[in-house]
């Protein structure tokens, strides 16, 4: 297939970079966001979106005329969709958060109206076994004129897969290029012709199976990591019962050959892990025991920080007979992991949160990753990590940054530590 024009809709994460690379490649691109600033932001070469590398590329594909940025969708011959799928509800007391295909449904329907036949549309949205087929359900329902796989098969006008992303936010450029892709068409000349549209710029294997499947491996592979991470925290809070250092335990552990236990820390954050599982426990409540499991141990961790924070806090203001808000608290990190400056669905900017309304004493944040405390937290200070540490009586480690890790240990000397990231011992 000769593919002129690539419309990518949804300039997150995801999609900015997705167009870029197809730009990158001199190919005519149209990205698409109902976002008016950040398309206002694009079209003057800009990101809106801290990713490295990318503002270059952006720069220079918007300046050469290989990418533009426009609210509407425009007629395209592939049309990729990676716009977000949260969930339905924001009641957190609901026991199973359900997807919300929202998103997916407005972006189908708007671009069905610029269909033409032979076209052919990819949905790369993180999403619920099934979601290719209902998006196909919507692009048939405006567009009656037009055949889908559903009634015509390989004969149909238009071509429709499923192809999830998997690049690790911090080396987005470097992954969308040479990690694998996993390819489900509704038919096999829908995978082909998706196959032919990655190929211009993935050097990984292209690898064909169904949209069921290849909806199912992404979820598979989020949920198989906080399966994992769960693993490591609920060792965490084991060996504090038992009095024993859950990291050198860890490492002992990862010294048999087919062992490889993860890390335990606050919690588990972003927007992909702490989310994708309940994908799949929703679907599969009766089925999908360990996990739901898994998700709610790993939700749980925060609230058992908290805690250990708490008893610490008391602890030092009785051995030093003076009171609790005399002492000044410093947790280190807010971002979601280390080296970033995603704060979304933090554990730690949780925990940051909760002890300043606790602690009614000083509570300093450092984030080397930001320049300003979010709204929410402007209850707390934004301070230098040498400021922080030189004014604490108890340093919380909340996130692994470099910063933290390359610290002179002599200015931690006399200071209470609680290490959930393990950076100091
Ligand atoms: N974490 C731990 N212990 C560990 C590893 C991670 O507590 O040993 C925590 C991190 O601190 C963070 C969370 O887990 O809070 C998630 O971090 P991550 O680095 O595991 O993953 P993400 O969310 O940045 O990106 C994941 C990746 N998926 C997998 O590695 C299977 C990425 O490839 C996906 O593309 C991305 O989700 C996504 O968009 O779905």
């Amino acid at each position: 297939m000769n593919f002129e024009t690539i419309s990518v809709i949804g300039l997150g994460y995801i999609g900015l970079p997705t167009a870029a690379m197809f730009a990158s490649r001199k190919k005519k691109v149209i990205g698409v966001d109902v976002n008016e600033s950040a398309v206002d932001t694009i079209n003057q070469g800009k990101v809106h979106i801290v990713e490295p590398e990318l503002d270059m590329i952006v720069h220079s594909v918007v300046t050469e005329g290989y990418l533009k940025a426009v609210t509407m969708p425009e007629p395209a011959d592939a049309f990729l969709i990676a716009v977000p799928t949260p969930f339905k509800s924001t009641d957190n007391n609901a026991a199973i958060p359900e997807p919300n295909l929202k998103y997916i449904e407005s972006a189908a329907k708007a671009i069905a109206l610029v269909l033409k036949k032979g076209d052919l549309v990819i949905l790369e949205s993180t999403s619920p076994v099934g979601a290719t087929e209902q998006m196909a359900g919507w692009l048939a329902e405006v567009r009656g004129d037009l055949s889908f796989p559903a009634m015509k098969g390989e004969d149909s006008d238009i071509r429709i897969a499923y192809c999830p992303e998997r690049v690790l936010p911090g080396h987005v450029v470097r992954e969308l290029v040479e990690n694998d892709r996993v390819i489900g068409g509704l038919t096999p000349k829908c995978s082909q012709a998706a196959i032919e549209l990655y190929k211009i710029f993935v050097k990984g294997e292209c690898i064909v199976t169904n949209a069921r499947t290849a909806e199912m491996v992404k979820l598979t592979e989020n949920a198989s990591r906080d399966v994992n991470i769960a693993f490591a925290n609920e060792l965490s809070i084991i060996c504090e019962e038992q009095d024993i250092n859950v990291w050198e335990l860890i490492e002992l552990a990862n010294r048999h050959p087919r062992v490889n236990i993860l890390q335990p820390g606050p919690g588990v954050g972003g927007h992909c892990i702490a989310v994708d599982p309940w994908f799949i426990v929703a679907k599969n409540p009766e089925q999908a025991q360990l996990i739901h499991t898994a998700r709610k141990v790993n939700d749980s961790k925060p609230e058992f920080v908290i805690n250990k924070v708490k008893s610490v806090i008391y602890e030092l203001a009785s051995k030093q007979g003076i009171q609790p808000s005399q002492l000044t608290l410093v947790c280190l990190g807010l971002s979601f992991k280390a080296d970033i400056d995603d704060l979304r669905e933090s554990p730690a900017l949780y925990v940051a949160s909760a002890i300043s309304s606790i602690h009614k004493g000083k509570t300093l944040v450092v984030e080397p990753n930001i320049k300003e405390l979010p709204a929410e937290l402007n209850v707390l200070e934004l301070e230098s990590l040498e400021c922080a540490i030189e004014q604490a009586d108890i340093i919380l480690t909340l996130v692994d940054h470099k910063e933290f890790k390359s610290l002179n240990r002599s200015i931690l000397d006399g200071k209470c530590i609680l290490d959930i990231k393990n950076i100091f011992s």
